[in-house]
């Protein structure tokens, strides 16, 4: 039986903005533990990794903010992640902002090494040192997941690639910077914006999104921005942009995820309690956790 693992990230290296490293915290007292125990999953909380904090450290290099520190984060989380998939048990990986990921797919394709991932997400995260507007690390973990980015990045693990273009699928995008587009196109992976969303449905999205994913593949990594959600559902995300995933098709996509049984690993990035409104983001992520981990009506 597998069971589940959550691991707190609580890091705001890869964003210049103050309270994302609170998510974690967020996210158990919106109870996440408790719900998935409810719905008859084995589940222990492991507790948060050590992260740096930001006011001890000085940003070195404009194109890549906290450079050193996102590495000590992501070796971290390597090791973290690394012992629960060779346990046999699956993690849920509480962020913190989407650098965390760098550390979270290094430890999963670690053991699983031909995984496939579902990048729900508004933005790419498809920047390099070259093309990034903002130096923030959280717009570059999917390039770094695909051997494109600053070499000590691609380095977490001692391998690079960690995943393989044709089994990345990047779902909900609707804000990519100018020269962001390059990599994404050149790169290969499959891009579902919100434009493909409403045409095809959800539905038919996650279906295909799921055999790219997971067809051949070890399994399936879910890596969750919850700004992908339409900032009406979850309004506490650093970057919030109009448009997006509404409550039922994040929890359709959620369930048909649940239906593959392909799951091996899940990060649940980018609430930020500051910015929120009563909770209510962390409250939107561990209702897609129990979607996700088999929650249905009847
Ligand atoms: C922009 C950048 C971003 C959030 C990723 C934004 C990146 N593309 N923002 N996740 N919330 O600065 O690279
Ligand atoms: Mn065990
Ligand atoms: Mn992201
Ligand atoms: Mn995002």
């Amino acid at each position: 039986m597998t069971e589940i693992r959550i691991i707190g990230a609580p890091s705001d290296l890869g964003q210049g903005r103050r309270g994302v490293d609170m998510g974690p915290s967020a996210i158990r007292y919106a109870g996440i533990l408790e719900k998935l125990t409810r719905l008859g999953c084995e589940v222990k909380d492991l507790g948060n990794i050590d992260v740096p904090m930001l006011e001890m450290h000085t940003v070195k290099n404009e194109k890549l903010k906290y450079l050193d520190e996102v590495i000590r984060v992501s070796e971290a989380l390597y090791s973290s992640v690394k012992k629960v998939v060779e346990d046999g048990h699956v993690p849920i990986i509480l962020g913190g902002d989407h650098s965390i990921s760098i550390g979270s797919v290094a430890g999963v394709a670690s053991k699983h090494r031909n995984v496939g991932v579902i990048w729900f997400d508004a933005h790419g995260d498809m920047n390099t040192e070259e093309s990034t507007p903002s130096g923030n690390i959280h717009g570059m973990p999917l390039a770094v997941a695909l051997g494109y980015g600053h070499k000590d990045l691609l380095d977490i693990g001692g391998f690079t690639p960690k995943v393989k273009p044709e089994n990345v699928v990047l779902v909900g995008a609707r804000s990519v910077d100018s020269d962001e587009v390059r990599l994404i196109r050149e790169s290969g992976i499959k891009v579902y914006t919100m434009a493909e969303i409403d045409r095809a449905g959800m539905g038919r999205v996650m279906e295909e999104a799921i055999e790219f994913a997971g067809n051949g593949t070890d399994g399936i990594h879910l890596s969750l921005d919850l700004d992908a959600l339409d900032p009406m559902f979850a309004p506490g995300v650093g970057t919030p942009v109009n448009g997006g995933v509404t409550y039922r098709e994040g929890h359709l996509a959620m369930e048909l995820l649940a239906a593959s049984n392909r799951l091996v690993s899940v990060d649940v990035v980018e609430v930020n309690p500051i910015l929120d409104n009563r909770n209510r983001t962390a409250e939107m992520a561990v209702e897609l956790v129990e979607s996700l981990f088999g929650k249905t009506v009847v």
